[in-house]
């Protein structure tokens, strides 16, 4: 546990992307040291975690980001090495389904393998970490819902088989070397800083956007796919809280609800008095060349041994994705951390370069 001298600390890939930055604001608020990996393209995309980054040149900040490609083994042992973690929360993926048909391989290397290259490194070096996988309700694929832990993975989508790559991955390491690994098998959950294509951002901002009168249309492929969407500040709270238990064990979060494309699209609409069929245009180069009509999962595993319930269920999700939109283009605050803050004088740190 974490003490005044010593707190515990958090190793997070994919700390730039939806989840790992509120992962990232959730662990600084318990007092965690919080080490990030970044990768660097054209310029380093931290717009989600600079209000964490304050002041940049605090040396006794919490948070440190490092940079570095989950395809570079060699960059990781280092890291890892060097940081010397408590718990690793593995997030970092190219998790975008429909890219993933166009680059398998590149898809299948970075999403899949990568898990392999993180647990070989911690085997190696010896480390006694707890290991978090971000494992995917898309492993699901076309087993008919519910979903819980034990229901057969079938996927159409090359990110469905590369996180089922991961999934079994872990799973292995656990049970050939006693390692602490858990699978999080996440359903759909959103939030204002999910990326823009996603379906919910995109017809949240199509809303807002259409009510100011930005435009008029929004594109859109299939309307009938099923999904089970949940607000992703929850879920990085069940992350957390994986972790924290005795034994390692795999579990499903999800509200237990489901809606399709067309009920997101009238709910969205809906909130800023808009009638989406007047405004939701179909292209077919949003479709996918195999889809996953249904994802709908039982958290029931999560409650029982975690204590950890969804709040927030998709009429009240819209509501928030669709006023931080509306806030967005007025030019006011529209994302609000659901964490508290950390203390003045702890976040910030500067990355290289
Ligand atoms: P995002 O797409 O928002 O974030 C992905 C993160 O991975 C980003 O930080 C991205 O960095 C990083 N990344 C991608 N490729 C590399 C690489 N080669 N080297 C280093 N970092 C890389 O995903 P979410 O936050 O939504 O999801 C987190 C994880 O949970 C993912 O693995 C996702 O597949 C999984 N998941 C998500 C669900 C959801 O509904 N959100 C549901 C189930 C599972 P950069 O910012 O530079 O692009
Ligand atoms: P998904 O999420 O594929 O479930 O993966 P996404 O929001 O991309 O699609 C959900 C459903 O909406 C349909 N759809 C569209 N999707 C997008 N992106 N754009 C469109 O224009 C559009 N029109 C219809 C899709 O066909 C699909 O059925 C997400 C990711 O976060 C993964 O990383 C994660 O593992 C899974 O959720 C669980």
């Amino acid at each position: 546990m974490t003490s005044a001298q010593h707190p515990r600390s958090a190793f997070i890939t994919g700390i730039t992307g939806q989840d790992g930055s509120y992962l990232a604001e959730l662990l600084l608020s318990k007092g965690y040291e919080v080490h990030g990996l970044v990768r660097r393209g054209s310029t380093a995309a931290t717009h989600r975690i600079d209000h964490l980054r304050s002041d940049r040149h605090d040396p006794e900040s919490r948070l440190q980001l490092h940079h570095g490609e989950l395809v570079d083994t060699s960059r990781l042992v280092s890291l890892l090495s060097d940081i010397v973690p408590d718990e690793v929360y593995h997030l970092a993926a190219q998790s975008h389904v429909p890219v993933s048909f166009d680059e398998p391989e590149s898809t299948a290397n970075v999403t899949g393998v990568s898990t392999v290259r993180l647990l070989e490194a911690i085997r190696m070096i010896g480390l006694d970490v707890r290991f978090y996988q971000a494992s995917s309700a898309e492993m699901f694929g076309s087993t008919p819902p519910p979903h819980h832990e034990d229901s057969p993975l079938r996927p159409v989508s090359p990110f469905g088989v590369s996180k089922m790559f991961g999934y079994w991955t872990a799973r292995t390491f656990r049970e050939a070397y006693g390692m602490h690994t858990v699978n999080g098998i996440l359903f759909n959950h959103e939030s204002p800083r999910r990326d823009e294509a996603f379906v919910t951002r995109k017809l949240a901002r199509a809303a807002a956007r259409i009510a100011l009168g930005h435009e008029r249309h929004v594109y859109l492929g299939n309307l009938d796919a099923v999904r089970d969407w949940g607000f992703a500040p929850e879920y990085v709270e069940g992350m957390w809280a994986m972790l924290q238990a005795d034994e390692p064990g795999d579990y499903v979060l999800a509200t237990g609800t489901a809606h399709s494309v067309e009920d997101f699209a009238r709910l969205c609409f809906g909130h800023v008095g808009l009638d989406w069929t007047r405004h939701v245009r179909f292209d077919e180069r949003y479709l996918r060349p195999t889809e996953v009509d249904a994802l709908v999962g039982d958290p029931s595993k999560a409650a029982h041994e975690l204590g950890w319930r969804p709040r927030t269920f998709a009429p009240e999700l819209a509501r928030i994705m669709v006023d931080a939109e509306l806030s967005l283009l007025q030019g006011r605050t529209a994302d609000v951390s659901p964490f508290p803050t950390p203390p003045a004088g702890h976040p910030g740190h500067p990355i290289a370069g």
